[in-house]
Order: structure tokens, then C-alpha cells, then sequence
């Protein structure tokens, strides 16, 4: 049986993600940069986090903050040098943490030097990197819908007499993975950055490379097993490194598949079913509804079940695309700070390799944006799309407030000082004006802080096997208000108990054990007050 081996390191480990543009500025050019990075380490070691998945840093064109990648083998001006990124690497090392790259595989940035050969001709060697089709201006090759930041998915070259396929914006072309030369110069890359020391690698929506245009595929082509078997064969296969795909598109069947344990493919995916439950069903991530609460634990349950001992989980509430989970799941007014510790708890509870987003382990909140202000492509399509079908500009303010990725991506809150210790520059992005209340000096050295939960719980991660190897079962699952689960080993039972609401609520069950972690400072047996979560360890 796999628990008998020896687990692999990220099994036990607790990864942090840094959008390296808004964490921590130190040229004053008002963008985060690696030697920012750097000078942030101890916080982290502090925190106590194991890895660091580092959003993308090669050079890029920053139309969408460096997920169109212009040069896989060297690091953007902004962001500083590959010295810079070999001293990161090497910085980390010495603090056992180890840097997971975020790698842009399934497009590139129209200015890569591939596609810019690929525009010169079609006899171009580069040509075939790319996906281009035949076709006269007006008259798309296929109908594929809409591409992911707006407009169709083609872009018509009148030089060429051609459209080439993007899934995302027009400056993001779609690479052609099915030119075997195109994936053995990715591979090449790879194994560049593998040598250079990196722990690991995130694949951003690997689950849209296999693309077939033509019959109108995005998500899911039919070879894309094929591919993933083959990268995992000429890359990572066999080594000691985290991988980690994007799959929007996975249910829990290929996310089994993705993290078989015999290794053959990834250690683990991003699945997403638990970030739809709060928009109408069929709609698109603008059309706000309810929390569909019970459905949430149903989704977790189902990936806890469906895994356990045939794959494994990644645990996430937030990242670089999504709002900010307190402000999304919990009550960032009254019960900022409860409910921030309650997801904590909750999510850190499970089996699966927990990830957190920088100023999530502050409890940071979503940002009400002006129009001047907002910053993401996305964002900036969506004001002119939306107001075209007809929604006003508050109602377009008020869903970007929900759900814009502009949210994650205010600039880290250290301190209550100017910029709040970002930057001594003029951010690129606003700051979220709470970081007076809301920084990393406040919270680093107060036992009550959110903060102090997020290290307390990747600490009890390590100090107690049952949280990495133990069985989930759930309990009381139609309950409209309560969150409860166990974790089960051969001599444990790990209860979390959490109360989704700000309402006072009555246990169905009496857990007796040790307290491990709670969010109150004093105990009520048999009821949940507002937000109320706690883990207690019962010995078996
Ligand atoms: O995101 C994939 C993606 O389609 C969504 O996360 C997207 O941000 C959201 O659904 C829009 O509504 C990945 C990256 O994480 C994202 O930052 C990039 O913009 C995108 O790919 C393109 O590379
Ligand atoms: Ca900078």
C-alpha cells in the first residue's frame, strides 16, 4: 500500500503562492520584484511554509501580468535577473523552501520570438508552432466561442491570408502541441529549469493544450493524456518535484487520473467545482447567487472520497484569479477575523496539499474599485462586453467587487506605514485602503491573529500524521449551517467542527479529545458560536 511507503515531501508540505508584482517592491519602480522576494523570505520561514509557487517571472510583454511569455529561459526586466532568480532559488534552499515555477505552456506572448518567425510565412519553421487556418477575413475557420478575456477565438493575418487560434486574448496565440518539435523545445526548457534547482512546477490551464479548433475542442482534446504521459516521461518523471496542473476542466475522475500515485503524470491538480457554487448555474462567474452551501461540502467530500489512497488533492480557497475567500465565504465586516481563522481551519483540515495565497494568511479582503482603477485585462474587457449587454456601470463595479481578479492582486500589506511597505514608489495597482487595520507587522506577533492560526496549523500539518494520511468522513452533510468532518488513522480521530454562519449553533456531536486549535479564546461545548471552528485530536 502507498501509506506504507515513504510519502513524497509535498504531501506533508504547505505551499504559498506569491504574485511576485504585488508583494514586495524594492527599486521603487512601484512592482514587485525577485529581490523583493528575497528580503521576504524569513516572514515566510516564519510562517513556516514549505514552497513557494511563483507566478510567472520569464520575460513577457505584461499584457496579462506575465502569463504570455515572450522568453521561457530568462527573467522579465521587471522583475530583475536570472541571477536574481538563481540567488531566490538558492536563498529558499537555505530555508528549506523550495520554488515552484509557474510555467505558460499552452500559449505564449505575440511578441516570443516564435511567433513573430510564425507571422513572416507560411514556410516559416516556426509557422507550425502555432495553430493557423486558412480563411478569409470575416468568415471564422471554426466556431470555438468565445475566447476566455473576450472576442472570438481567431485573429485574422491579412499577410498570411490566415486566422491564428487563441483560447485567451488575441496577444496570447495558442502553441501547437501538436508539432512534435514544438513539445520537445518544451521539454528542453523544462529541463533547463529542473538543472537550475527549481522544486517544482504549476501548470497554468494545462487541460486546454490539446486543443482541436476544428471540431471545436478546447478543454480535454483527446491526446492530452497522451502529451502529460510524455512531458512527465522526458521532464520531471521519477524526480523529487511537485507538479501541479491547472485543470478548470477536471472532474473528479481526471483528477484522479492526473495524480495517479504511480506518478505518471502530476502530483496533483487544481480543481475547481468548489468555486462555481456561488453563480447561477449555467451562467458565467459574473451571474451572482447564494452559496449553495451543502453542495460545497458535497464537492469537497466527493474529491476527499474519490482520492483517498488513488490520487491526491490540492486545497485551495484562493489564488492570483480568484476574490478573496474571506470576503467571498466568510464576513469580512463583523467577522473578518473569525471567519478568516474558520476557512483556515476548514480547509487545512483536509487531505490534500494546502495552498495559500499571499495576504490570505491575513485575512485580506476584496477591494471596491473605481474604473480608472482596475487594472486586469480581464476586468478592462468585461467593463466594455457587459456594458454592450447592457449593465450599468455599477452593476459591472459591483460584480468585478465580487468576483475581478483584481481583488488578489492589490499589493501584499506589510505595514501600516506608507504603501503599506510595498513600495516606496507609486504602486501599479492601488492599495486595498484597509492595510492601516490589515498588515503583516500587526498581525506577525500576535498570538490572536489570523496570521498566528495559518502558522499554528501548517505546524500541527507536521507534527501529526493523521492530517496527511488520515481517512475524511464527513457528518451531519445536509446540515444548512455546519461544516464537520473527521480524519481517521490507526490510532486518531482528528474532528473539525465549523460553523458557516454567524449564528449561534447547536453540536450534533460531542468529539472528546485534545484541543489542538480553535478561534475563540474560551470553550462551548455542545454549541458553535459565530464563524466557531476548532480541530480536537482524539486518541484512539
Ligand atoms: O487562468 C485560467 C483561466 O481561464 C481562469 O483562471 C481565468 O483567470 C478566469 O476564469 C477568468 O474568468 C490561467 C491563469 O491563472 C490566469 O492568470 C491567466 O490569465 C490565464 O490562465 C491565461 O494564461
Ligand atoms: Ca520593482
Amino acid at each position: 500500500m502507498e501509506q506504507q511507503q515513504r510519502l513524497p515531501w509535498w504531501k506533508s508540505a504547505v505551499v504559498y503562492q506569491v504574485y511576485p508584482r504585488s508583494f514586495q517592491d524594492t527599486n521603487g519602480d512601484g512592482i514587485g520584484d525577485i529581490q523583493g522576494i528575497i528580503n521576504r523570505l524569513d516572514y515566510l520561514q516564519d510562517l513556516g511554509i514549505n514552497a513557494i509557487w511563483l507566478s510567472p517571472v520569464c520575460r513577457s510583454s505584461q499584457k496579462d501580468n506575465g502569463y504570455d511569455v515572450s522568453d521561457y529561459r530568462d527573467i522579465d526586466d521587471i522583475f530583475g535577473t536570472i541571477d536574481d532568480m538563481d540567488r531566490l532559488i538558492a536563498a529558499a534552499k537555505e530555508r528549506d523552501i523550495r520554488i515552484i515555477l509557474d510555467l505558460v505552456l499552452n500559449h505564449t506572448s505575440d511578441q516570443h520570438p516564435w511567433f513573430q518567425q510564425a507571422l513572416q510565412g507560411k514556410d516559416n519553421p516556426y509557422h507550425d508552432y502555432y495553430v493557423f487556418r486558412d480563411g478569409k477575413e470575416g468568415v471564422l475557420p471554426a466556431n470555438t466561442g468565445t475566447a476566455t478575456f473576450g472576442g472570438p477565438m481567431w485573429t485574422f493575418v491579412p499577410e498570411l491570408g490566415q486566422y491564428y487560434f487563441h483560447q485567451f486574448a488575441s496577444c496570447q496565440p495558442d502553441l501547437n502541441w501538436e508539432n512534435p518539435e514544438v513539445r520537445a523545445e518544451i521539454y528542453r526548457m523544462m529541463n533547463w529549469w529542473i538543472d537550475k534547482g527549481v522544486g517544482g512546477f504549476r501548470f497554468d490551464v494545462i487541460d486546454q493544450i490539446a486543443k482541436e479548433p476544428d471540431k471545436g475542442v478546447t478543454f480535454n482534446g483527446s491526446r492530452l493524456h497522451e502529451y502529460l504521459l510524455e512531458m512527465n516521461e522526458k521532464t520531471f518523471g521519477g524526480k523529487d518535484l511537485l507538479t501541479v496542473g491547472e485543470a478548470w476542466g477536471a472532474d473528479v475522475d481526471a483528477a484522479r487520473r492526473y495524480s495517479n500515485p504511480n506518478g505518471s503524470e502530476f502530483s496533483m491538480v487544481f480543481q475547481f467545482s468548489h468555486m462555481w457554487l456561488d453563480a447561477k448555474e449555467g451562467g458565467s462567474k459574473w451571474d451572482a447567487a447564494p452559496l449553495r452551501f451543502v453542495e460545497l461540502k458535497k464537492v469537497f467530500s466527493q474529491l476527499q472520497d474519490a482520492l483517498y489512497n488513488t490520487g491526491w488533492n490540492s486545497l485551495f480557497w484562493n489564488n492570483h484569479d480568484l476574490p478573496r475567500a474571506v470576503s467571498r465565504f466568510g464576513n469580512d465586516k463583523e467577522y473578518r477575523v473569525e471567519s478568516a481563522k474558520m476557512l483556515a481551519i476548514l480547509l487545512h483540515g483536509l487531505q490534500g496539499t494546502p495552498f495559500i495565497y499571499q495576504g490570505e494568511e491575513l485575512g485580506m479582503t476584496n477591494v471596491r474599485l473605481r474604473k480608472e482603477q482596475v487594472r486586469d485585462i480581464e476586468a478592462v474587457n468585461v467593463l466594455v462586453s457587459r456594458a454592450q449587454e447592457g449593465f450599468s456601470e455599477e452593476e459591472i463595479l459591483d460584480g468585478l467587487y465580487r468576483k475581478g481578479r483584481d481583488n488578489a492582486r492589490t499589493p501584499m500589506q506589510w505595514t501600516s506605514g506608507p504603501n503599506a511597505g510595498f513600495t516606496t514608489g507609486t504602486p501599479w495597482i492601488d492599495l486595498n485602503p484597509n492595510y492601516t487595520e490589515i498588515n503583516a507587522e500587526r498581525q506577525q506577533h500576535d498570538p490572536d491573529s489570523v496570521f498566528a492560526t495559518y502558522r499554528t496549523l501548517i505546524r500541527l500539518r507536521r507534527a501529526h500524521a493523521v492530517f496527511v494520511t488520515g481517512k475524511y468522513e464527513p457528518i451531519d452533510l445536509e446540515n444548512p449551517a455546519l461544516f464537520l468532518y473527521t480524519r481517521t488513522d490507526e490510532t486518531h480521530r482528528l474532528w473539525v467542527l465549523c460553523n458557516f454562519t454567524k449564528d449561534v449553533q447547536t453540536l450534533p456531536v460531542s468529539p472528546q479529545g485534545m484541543l489542538l486549535i480553535s478561534n475563540y479564546a474560551d470553550e462551548t461545548p455542545d454549541t458553535l458560536r459565530p464563524y466557531e471552528a476548532k480541530m480536537i485530536l482524539e486518541q484512539r
